[in-house]
Formats: structure tokens, C-alpha cells, sequence
């Protein structure tokens, strides 16, 4: 008589071994990237790989898209992919180990995508490879438990008539695999993966417990800023953009943690003397508080990323005399603790602008995710060439010897904002009663200021809107209009003058590879 066990397994038994095993190798490279570097664990190697290969054009899509929740679904996408695979490789598995084969496949292939991130050591390697192992291992014991179609369905009545005694559904009578037997392993090996998983997530927050750290973080005492006035209008976008409504965009998979007792800034290249600051080489230096608005290249006409805050750092200007430029250097090269690196024109950091090395955000520590515990800010430069967060390195180098990471994927190395304006209330589609409508927005043109801003009704001559104070050139600035508002459809447009007199252009323009234009319209029904 042949052994159960050389039966196959059913297709759904195999496909829970498959998916249970793929969580094994999740769940134990978990833990082992806990002590190495939670960016090595298997899901955040292959995810950082598939950011860092996204073509551009994508990345573009899914910011405008998901805005910045462009990581969830990626998350989402990932998750899908590898049920998939997982759920592949248990079926492979049934009758050879072919399921296996194609884990470890996987397996490697996320190892060689791990090994690829920037700022990795072959260490990387660890938590991907022996969790394969685990995996494997998960996938071989479940899969000899599982029990076949012919035994979960092989308790007709005829022949169970002869063993009357033998419970239903525990399969047939003996040694075989029974389903009972093997949900009992299915939740073992479950809790196996989840416990593994929760216990590397616990490891790795007590190895480096940023929060902790950033609750302790003194922030540099400096004069206070002037504070901002706000145009009265209701839905306005407020002056100053709270921490937890800052726009945010980055490549970051998972939040680097990175604890200010860990954290040095290298300033080196062509430079006379090369720095190695710690914080509290930084504490004995002065610090100062501006107000600064940040802008994503990636923002579509009347998008919403971009924002304002009270920034509190270190005059980028005064480390770098410090350090000393060579003559020639022209670019600062900037790289984040997660190998993100952004290129800023030197003359753009010591023309006597407020760039900053910030470690304050409105008054509190920077939160994590935009940039805990110090990054750049730069007036003037879209984020992805000025306003690398989790700084760790500043090389003083040549644009024609350098690339960052946008630029080397397309974008343009210069990239100044560009003006633009928004309206944001009424609400796009929104029904207004006839009458006076405040129509308001904010408009920006950093480095220059704002000088006017006009609107338009229809096809009707362009009016001026009243304008919010000016807190400086490299902030946005408020504006309102009173409409007196007739019944039916209207189209709302918006454009700004900046102070040099250039009027924002109509020409239309996507982000990619310098930054969107066109004046915002809205559409709005009046009653
Ligand atoms: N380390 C790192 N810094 C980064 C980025 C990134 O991907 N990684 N993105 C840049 C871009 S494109 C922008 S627009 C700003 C956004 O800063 P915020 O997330 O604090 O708003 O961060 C910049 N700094
Ligand atoms: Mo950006």
C-alpha cells in the first residue's frame, strides 16, 4: 500500500504552506535584521530596491496619485506580489521540491536587490538568506503534514463502515497526515512566523529607540521669530503648516531611526578642513529660527505639496566656511543616513540666503519622518536638490563630476521654484450662494517675493486680490478676493506677479523634470 504521505498535498493545504513559509522568511529576517539594520530585513530590501528602480515617470504618478501615501501602496502592491509567489510556491511544491527551488530564487534575488541599496554592507545579506533557510524548512514540514484530496475526502460510509470507531475528518486510521494534525502545525508555524516578526520589531525599537531619544532632544535656544498674521478667511491654508499636516516625500520605505547620539554630519571634499561634527560640537555654535516655505517638485498646479514652517538649525553657510571651499567646488552633494543624496548649488548656500542645517521643526525636534534628528533646508530649491533629511554627510564636490539621486534619474540638477499660486477656497465644485464670495489662496515666488496676485472670472478682466503681509521672500503668502457672484457656472483662475514683474505663465507644464506650471482654475457653481 502506498504512504499517505507520498500523496500530494490538496491544492488549498499547499497553498497555506506556500504563504506560510514566505511569512517564515519575513518573520525570521525580521529578527536577524534587527540587530544588523532594520533596512535589511526582506520586505524593506526588496521595497527600497523597487523605489530606487521605479522609473521616474511612475514615481511622479503615484505622488500625484496616492500623494504621499504613494508608500502604502506600494506596501499594498508588494503584499499582493508576494501572496502570489507564496501561494505559487506551495503549489510547485506539491510533488517535488520545486517550490523550494523557486524560495530560494526569490530569496536570492532579494538578496542581490538588498546588496544593491546604497550604503549596505554584505551583512545585508543575512537577514534574507537565513530566512530562506527558516523558510524552506517551514515549507518542507508542512508540506509532508498535509494532508492529500484522497485523504480529507476518504471516509465514504462504505468503507468507513468497517472502522465506525474512526472519528470523521481525522482521515484515514494510522500514521498518515490528518487535518487536524496539520492545522495544529499551520497555527504553529504561524505563531512561529508572527512572533518572530513582533519580537524583531521589539529588538529593533529597544536597539534604537529614536522616539525616546528625540523626547530628550534639546532644541538650540535662538531668538524668536516675528510671528505670522493670517488673512481671516475660512478653509485659507494656514500661514504656518503644522507639524503633523506637513506635506511629506521621500524614498524612505521605513522611517530611518537614526538617535542624535548616533547621528555625525562629515563635511569633506574639496574643502581645506575636513569636519566631523557631532551634536555636541553643534551646541556650541549659534543657532537661529527662520521661517521658511518648503516646495515638492512634484507638485501639480494647485497641488498641496508644499508647506511652511519655523525652522530652527545652523547656518549652512558658517559650517561651510568653516570647513572652507576650494575654489571650484560649485556643488554640495548631501546624503541621507539611508544613501538618499541631493545636490545644491554652493553659490544657493552661502549667497547669504537662511540655508540651514535643521533641527527643529516649529518648535519642536524634527518629527521622524522629516528628518529626525538633522537635515537641510535650503530657501528657493525645490526639496529634492536642498532638502535632504537624515543628513549625515556633506561632500563639497563639482556638478560635473556628481550626480544625486533625482538627477541621475532625469530630473534637472538646477531646480529653483517656480512660481505659483492656488486657490483654495471656494472648494474645487463647490455651489456658492450669489453674492460677495471671498474667493482666497496662497501664492508663492520664493527669493523674489510676491507682488501681486489677480483673478479671474470667466473670461472678464483680471482683478486684484487683497494680499496677506509679507513674512519674507521665501515665504508664501495669503491672498483673498471679494467675487460679487451671479448664478451659474463660473471658472475662477489665479496668478501671481512676482516682484521683478514676471507674471506667472499659463504655459502648462508637468513636474517632471523641473517643476509644474500654470495657473490654477477652479470651478464653481453659484445659486
Ligand atoms: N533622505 C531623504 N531626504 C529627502 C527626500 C528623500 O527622498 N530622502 N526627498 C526630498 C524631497 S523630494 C522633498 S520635496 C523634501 C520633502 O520634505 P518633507 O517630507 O519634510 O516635506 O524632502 C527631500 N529630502
Ligand atoms: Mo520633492
Amino acid at each position: 500500500m502506498k504512504r499517505p504521505a507520498e500523496s500530494a498535498p490538496s491544492i488549498s493545504a499547499a497553498v497555506v504552506a506556500g504563504i506560510l513559509a514566505a511569512a517564515t522568511v519575513l518573520g525570521v529576517g525580521q529578527v536577524i535584521a534587527a540587530v544588523i539594520d532594520p533596512e535589511a530585513a526582506p520586505f524593506f530590501a526588496l521595497g527600497g530596491w523597487v523605489v530606487d528602480h521605479t522609473p521616474h515617470t511612475l514615481k511622479d504618478s503615484a505622488i500625484r496619485r496616492f500623494g504621499s501615501n504613494d508608500k502604502l501602496a506600494l506596501f499594498l502592491s508588494m503584499s499582493g506580489v508576494m501572496l502570489v509567489g507564496a501561494a505559487l510556491i506551495g503549489i510547485l511544491e506539491r510533488r517535488r521540491p520545486l517550490g523550494s527551488g523557486l524560495l530560494v530564487g526569490f530569496a536570492a534575488l532579494v538578496v542581490v536587490a538588498a546588496l544593491q541599496r546604497p550604503t549596505v554592507t554584505l551583512w545585508f545579506a543575512a537577514p534574507t538568506a537565513l530566512g530562506a533557510v527558516a523558510g524552506v524548512a517551514a515549507l518542507r514540514l508542512l508540506r509532508r503534514r498535509a494532508p492529500s484530496r484522497s485523504v480529507v475526502r476518504s471516509t465514504p460510509p462504505e468503507r468507513a463502515g468497517a472502522h465506525r470507531r474512526a472519528a470523521p475528518g481525522t482521515g484515514q486510521a494510522g500514521s498518515g497526515p490528518t487535518r487536524r494534525g496539520f492545522l495544529a502545525l499551520t497555527a504553529g508555524v504561524g505563531a512561529f512566523a508572527l512572533g518572530t516578526a513582533a519580537a524583531g520589531q521589539w529588538i529593533g525599537g529597544r536597539l534604537r529607540d529614536v522616539v525616546a531619544d528625540r523626547a530628550r532632544f534639546p532644541l538650540p535656544r535662538t531668538a524668536p521669530v516675528a510671528a505670522a498674521s493670517e488673512l481671516p478667511v475660512r478653509g485659507l491654508t494656514e500661514f504656518v503648516t503644522p507639524n503633523d499636516r506637513f506635506y511629506r516625500v521621500d524614498t524612505a520605505l521605513r522611517v530611518p531611526t537614526l538617535r542624535s547620539t548616533d547621528w555625525r554630519l562629515r563635511i569633506h571634499g574639496m574643502v581645506d578642513r575636513e569636519l566631523d561634527l557631532d551634536f555636541d560640537d553643534l551646541r556650541a555654535r549659534t543657532a537661529v529660527a527662520r521661517m521658511i516655505t518648503l516646495t515638492c517638485v512634484s507638485n501639480e498646479v494647485g497641488g498641496d505639496l508644499a508647506g511652511t514652517a519655523i525652522w530652527t538649525g545652523y547656518p549652512l553657510a558658517d559650517l561651510l566656511a568653516e570647513a572652507g571651499v576650494r575654489p571650484g567646488a560649485d556643488l554640495l552633494l548631501s546624503r541621507s543616513v539611508d544613501g538618499f543624496t541631493a545636490g545644491t548649488p554652493v553659490s544657493a548656500v552661502t549667497d547669504g540666503r537662511d540655508a540651514l542645517l535643521a533641527v527643529g521643526m516649529n518648535g519642536s525636534p524634527l518629527p521622524i519622518e522629516h528628518g529626525y534628528p538633522a537635515r537641510l533646508v535650503v530657501p528657493g530649491l525645490y526639496g529634492y536638490v536642498s532638502a535632504t533629511k537624515w543628513v549625515v554627510d556633506l561632500e563639497l564636490t563639482r556638478f560635473d563630476r556628481a550626480g544625486a539621486y533625482w538627477t541621475d534619474r532625469g530630473w534637472a540638477a538646477l531646480a529653483p521654484i517656480k512660481t505659483a499660486s492656488r486657490i483654495d477656497v471656494p472648494a474645487a465644485f463647490a455651489t456658492v450662494p450669489a453674492g460677495r464670495v471671498v474667493v482666497a489662496g496662497v501664492a508663492w515666488a520664493q527669493r523674489l517675493g510676491i507682488d501681486r496676485v489677480e483673478v479671474q472670472i470667466d473670461e472678464n478682466p483680471w482683478q486684484q486680490a487683497e494680499l496677506g503681509t509679507e513674512y519674507s521672500v521665501d515665504t508664501w503668502r495669503q491672498w483673498s478676493w471679494w467675487w460679487d457672484a451671479a448664478p451659474g457656472t463660473h471658472t475662477l483662475r489665479v496668478r501671481a506677479v512676482d516682484r521683478a514683474g514676471a507674471v506667472q505663465t499659463d504655459a502648462r507644464a508637468r513636474p517632471f523634470p523641473d517643476g509644474s506650471t500654470g495657473w490654477h482654475n477652479r470651478v464653481v457653481t453659484v445659486r
